[in-house]
């Protein structure tokens, strides 16, 4: 469990896979039912967080190698950790988080080749025992998300330093997300994000809505978890 009072929730996938939108539906959906919501998003999420984001995803930062990019993603998350995400929780709130420490396991590591060893390493100092309690996968084609990216973007906006890659490494991604999900089944849920919006958001809800009753059962039967 993330923290004592709030719910840690993230979204991972690849691009185009519609994590930005299903987060924006759930949001409106639990503050309807009076929850106090965060959304938030990585890289980025904190001032300091969002300055490194621009260095990442611009390319800026490429020519200096995979190595160094994974240690500025981990710099970034720590950042947003400490500053926005552990203090959210304390607070009870729900944070929903687009992308965390599982696209670093593929991005940097499956993709960027870096040990398995090392990503770990990095991940314990970013995250500082702030695990999300549940990850919603998103999961689509390469190609599928790519084109529903490529749609979205103005036609003038180029690529980012991610998107332009080949679409094997993208499909590659895909698989790693999804044996992210095979090892780690209490907290990784596969969402199959081919299918109409309302029907995502419908299955998302229903999984997240089960999360928060767990949550407060614990609380009921453990009341110094609340404290
Ligand atoms: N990265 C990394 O390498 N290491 C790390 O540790 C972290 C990140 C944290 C951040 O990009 C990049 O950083 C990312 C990985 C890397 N790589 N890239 N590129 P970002 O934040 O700019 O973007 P993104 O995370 O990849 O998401 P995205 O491309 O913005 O897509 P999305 O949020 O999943 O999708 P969306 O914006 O909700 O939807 C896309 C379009 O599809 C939009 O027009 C929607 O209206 C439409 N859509 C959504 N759902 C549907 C359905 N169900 N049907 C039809 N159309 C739909």
């Amino acid at each position: 469990m993330a923290d004592a009072n709030g719910l840690f929730v993230s979204f991972e996938g690849g691009e185009g896979a519609g994590k930005s939108t299903q987060i924006r539906r759930l949001a409106e959906r639990l503050r309807g039912l009076g929850h106090e919501v965060l959304v938030t998003r990585e890289p980025g999420g904190s001032p300091g967080a969002e300055a490194v984001r621009h260095v990442l995803l611009s390319g800026a930062a490429e020519m200096f190698g995979t190595r160094m990019e994974a240690i500025l993603f981990a710099a970034a998350r720590n950042d947003h950790v400490e500053e926005v995400i552990r203090p959210a929780l304390a607070r009870g709130t729900i944070v929903l988080c687009d992308r965390f420490m599982d696209s670093s396991r593929v991005y940097q590591g499956v993709t960027g080749n870096l040990e398995p060893d090392f990503i770990e390493a990095l991940q314990r100092v970013a995250v500082n025992g702030v695990v999300p309690d549940c990850t919603l996968i998103l999961d689509i084609p390469a190609e599928k998300g790519l084109e529903r990216a490529r749609k979205r973007a103005s036609a003038d906006a180029a690529p980012d330093r991610f998107e332009k890659e080949e679409l094997q490494t993208h499909e590659k991604r895909r698989e790693a997300f999804l044996d992210i999900a095979a090892r780690d089944p209490d907290r990784c849920h596969v969402i199959d994000a081919q299918r109409k919006e309302d029907a995502i958001a419908d299955e998302i809800a229903s999984i997240v809505e089960r999360r928060l009753e767990a949550a407060d059962h614990m609380a009921a039967v453990r009341p110094e978890v609340a404290q």
